[in-house]
């Protein structure tokens, strides 16, 4: 770490040891005259901590943790320095329309009539599926639930996609396959009663920093606590491990399935749990037993596995040892280094089998706890039916009762919801490119950066040919490329729901004025779906009554979100699902009998996998493969992309916070000394990177956190000579659809 980072580190940790005390600090004293603090959700990770906001003049000017939520009142920097990105000089605060190449100041009466008017005529001239929906994890769930609406019931399309599909898409695919439905059973509180914490493709230090914190503060407190961090990188969470596993990229599904087979020859395995709540799959269907599942871990030897992933077979034999022990509770978290696979999903299934085989589930500590990315990419995206092969809460496209039982409280007629999934985020970039669809509404997302192998959509986003709107609230690497720039109001200055890592539903309120003329995401989407006459579907006054709309849909399913009123998300610091009833306090321990309420009470087990087949979760046998590109001789380097701790994806607003702004943002290239050496460069040299897509000079920063073979870059440079994904490959897992941002390969030279 260099000194500018190692105190920004050291700040980040004073900052939320200062917040963390709740109540005013000297400082905050000193700032307090005047001040209205209303509690609130920081806009950033899917940590989803409570923060309070504090107004003076009809300005934000402070945050501080919320001591009665989740987080215990920390937050981090980000966090911290959140009420910066309201007031930069670049907010957009006025419709913007292409004229002759350049975006020229509109009304919005003159770019809303637009917008509606290509958009309805592309699906009268091109047919329904010439126009698609692009949103986010980060927008409000009434917004992305007005766009889901507008789309699949007033265009009557189902290509409603996000970003979640770059991030999350891995984990449902792993839950659903798994378990029955979406999300993780358990909650942060595991974290307090875990005996050993298993994180794997996650750098929680950075990317879920006040999570992060609270799993140091339970090692601090039992020194038997036992953390085992595995990631081809030695980042900063593997500073903490007791056990660290550095393999080699893409070999961890290998070390997986040994960990399996290790608990099989070692008795580790509770044949009780297995015999009541297990079933076994293999390809799609669930028809296998425990002796064919011994057989198929047989060749995923320690030994092998040693060979394979480069750890030495002491530290992986350790590492099963402490996850499997009868005693220990352990608590499995992972993040994109899973998800971002051309097997993200089975990676999934083979965390989840460790957890089944063990019967280390449902118990406090003990749990499979996927660490979701964006604020609300669980309750707005993954939950509401954001993604195009779902629908609301837990129902799919595909299932003609599913698409019946919405299409009755949209008050639509029967067939309005297309029968087919519509396409998923890099299908639909692809179909922009080949023009099958000539409109794409994109809201809170900056696709011009974010997307894999970039250029390519770049070029077609660009074409005079497709008509791209973009809601942002700054000029980004999309806005650039839009025919129609809208403002959007931000985070505090309109009122929505988020829906964190957790299944906790959390209100953030308006505190502040919309800048300019930006108005909220949502406030755009219902005059839009007027202007495209399409105002009935959205009487809607405010996102309250879409909310009222969003609990009609949760009734009856397995998202039993019932008790978490508009009322009760006012008062409550948060609320857990399921709760069925706003007199519930929320549930900790989902299909837990005693705990989740959908677990009749005489149910004969503790634990009850109520939406599978006969209440069983299911072991997948998933072998290891290569990834979609490995190094060869012409390109021998494993690249990888991922985040540090002071930026926030494509910098937008993280780059636009004077604490920030020049911390971390340039993207230099993570290259190990050996592999220096050979190259001949030092700290600070350039080095081409070249891959089948693109070839781009980084600065080098020769570190031994990273392994001979391997290069990092982190992904939020938006410099265009920067932008690492101009290198990244698009391909993606074919279950998830989920792009393989954490696998490619490049060569190297020196520049
Ligand atoms: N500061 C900050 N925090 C954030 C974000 C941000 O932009 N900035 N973004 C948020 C979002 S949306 C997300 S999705 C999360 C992402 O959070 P993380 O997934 O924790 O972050 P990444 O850096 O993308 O990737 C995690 C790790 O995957 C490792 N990895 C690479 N290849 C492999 C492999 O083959 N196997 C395994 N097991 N690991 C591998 C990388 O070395 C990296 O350390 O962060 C959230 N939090
Ligand atoms: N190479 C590489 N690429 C990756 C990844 C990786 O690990 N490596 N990770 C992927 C993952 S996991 C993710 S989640 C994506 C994230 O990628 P993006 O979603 O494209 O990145 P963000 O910078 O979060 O974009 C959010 C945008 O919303 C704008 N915004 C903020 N608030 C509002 C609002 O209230 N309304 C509107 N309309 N706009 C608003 C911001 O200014 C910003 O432009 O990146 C993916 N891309
Ligand atoms: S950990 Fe995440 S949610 Fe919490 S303050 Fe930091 S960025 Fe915000
Ligand atoms: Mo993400």
């Amino acid at each position: 770490m260099s000194a500018t980072r190692r105190q920004f580190m050291v700040a980040s940790a004073a900052t939320s040891a200062l917040a963390a005390l709740g109540k005013p600090t000297k400082a905050f004293a000193a700032a307090d005259g005047g001040i209205k603090w209303t509690k609130g959700v920081c806009r950033y990770c899917g940590v989803g901590c409570g923060v309070y906001k504090g107004v003076r003049d009809g300005k934000l000017v402070a945050i501080k943790g919320d001591k009665e939520n989740h987080n215990d009142g920390y937050v981090c920097l980000k966090g911290f320095l959140l009420p910066q990105i309201l007031y930069h000089e670049d907010r957009l605060t006025h419709p913007l329309i292409k004229k002759n190449g350049k975006l020229v100041k509109a009304s919005w009466d003159e770019a809303l009539d637009l917008v509606a008017k290509k958009f309805t005529e592309s699906v009268k001239k091109n047919g329904k599926d010439s126009v698609a929906f692009y949103g986010s994890g980060q927008a409000y769930t009434e917004e992305s639930y007005a766009a889901n609406k507008l789309f699949r019931a007033g265009f009557r399309t189902n290509n409603v996609e996000g970003n979640p599909r770059l991030c999350m898409a891995s984990a449902v695919g792993g839950y659903v396959t798994t378990f029955g439905k979406d999300e993780p059973m358990g909650t942060y509180d595991d974290i307090d009663h875990a005996d050993v914490f298993f994180i794997i493709g996650s750098n929680t230090a950075e990317a879920h920093p006040v999570l992060f914190q609270r799993i140091a503060r339970r090692k601090k407190a039992d020194p038997n606590v036992k953390i085992i961090v595995a990631d081809p990188r030695m980042t900063p969470t593997g500073r903490i491990a007791d056990i660290y596993l550095k393999f080699k990229p893409n070999t961890d599904l290998f070390v997986l399935n040994a960990f399996a087979n290790y608990f099989v020859q070692n008795d580790l395995v509770d044949k009780e749990f297995i015999k009541n709540h297990v079933a076994f799959g293999k390809g799609k269907a669930a028809d296998q037993n425990w002796d064919a599942y011994v057989a198929f871990l047989a060749p995923y030897t320690m030994e092998k596995a040693a060979e394979v992933s480069g750890c030495p077979i002491e530290d992986l034999t350790a590492a099963a040892k402490l996850f499997g022990c009868k005693k220990n509770r352990t608590m499995s978290m992972w993040t994109m280094g899973i998800n971002q696979r051309l097997r993200g999903v089975w990676g999934n299934n083979l965390i989840h089998n460790l957890h089944l085989i063990t019967g280390k589930i449902g118990i406090p500590g003990s749990t499979t706890f996927s660490l979701t990315g964006q604020p609300n990419a669980c309750g707005g995206v993954r939950d509401q039916g954001g993604l195009c092969h779902i629908l609301p809460y837990g129902r799919l496209v595909k299932k003609p009762e599913h698409r019946a039982e919405v299409e009755k409280i949209w008050g639509v007629p029967p067939g309005t919801i297309g029968d087919k999934p519509g396409k998923h985020a890099l299908a639909m970039f692809q179909a922009l490119e080949t023009k099958d669809i000539k409109c794409i509404y994109i809201m809170c997302t900056n696709p011009g950066h974010s997307l894999p192998n970039v250029n390519r959509y770049r070029k077609a986003m660009a074409d005079p040919d497709t008509f791209v709107v973009v809601a942002d609230i700054y000029p980004t690497r999309t806005t650039e490329l839009a025919d129609v720039v809208l403002p959007a109001a931000a985070w505090s200055e309109k009122e929505g729901v988020f829906g964190c890592t957790e299944r906790r539903y959390q209100l953030e309120h308006q505190v502040v004025l919309p800048q300019g003329e930006a108005r909220a995401d949502f406030d755009i989407l219902v005059d839009l779906a007027a202007r495209c006459g399409y105002g009935k579907l959205m009487p809607w006054k405010s996102p309250d009554d879409a909310w009222e709309e969003l609990l009609r849909l949760a009734e009856g399913t397995m998202y039993q979100i019932g008790g978490i009123t508009r009322a009760r998300l006012r008062k409550d610091h948060g609320v857990i699902w399921p709760c069925p009833t706003e007199d519930h306090p929320g549930t900790k321990l989902r299909y837990v009998k005693g705990e989740d309420p959908w677990v009749p009470k005489d149910y004969p087990h503790r634990i009850m996998f109520y939406a599978k087949p006969d209440n069983r979760a299911v072991v997948w046998f998933r072998p290891w493969e290569n990834a979609a590109e490995m190094p060869d001789e012409e390109y021998p380097f494993f690249f990888t992309t991922g985040r540090v701790i002071e930026h926030w994806h494509t910098a937008t607003m993280t780059g636009r916070c004077k604490e920030l702004k020049h911390a971390k943002i340039t993207s230099e290239v993570e290259i190990h000394p050996d592999d220096a050496k050979k190259l001949g460069v030092r700290t600070g040299d350039g080095v081409r990177v070249t891959s089948r897509r693109d070839s781009l000079v980084f600065p080098a920063l020769v570190t031994d956190n990273s392994q001979p073979g391997l290069v990092f870059v982190h992904m939020h440079d938006a410099n265009l000579k920067r932008m690492c994904n101009k290198i990244t490959i698009d391909q993606f897992d074919p279950g998830s659809k989920e792009p393989t941002f954490k696998i490619c390969a490049v060569k190297l030279a020196k520049a």
